[in-house]
């Protein structure tokens, strides 16, 4: 599945990074894309989204599933 996650306080390359960084080792994602300007974060796999959400979240950047 593809999600799109809304994601606050993202400021720079570096929290694009942190964010990746906090997605990426979790169960089922495959990909991780950030879109700094956009302010979302759109990952593909079998993933949970709401681990997803929550890992984001507590990198610093609040963070929940979009639509
Ligand atoms: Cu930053």
């Amino acid at each position: 599945m593809k999600q799109v996650f809304n994601v606050q306080n993202m400021k720079c390359m570096g929290c694009v990074s942190a964010v990746k960084a906090a997605v990426e080792p979790l169960d089922g994602v495959q990909s991780v894309e950030v879109d700094l300007e956009g302010a979302t974060a759109t990952v593909e796999g079998e993933f949970d989204a709401a681990a997803v959400a929550a890992a984001i979240t507590a990198a610093g950047y609040p963070a929940e599933p979009a639509g």
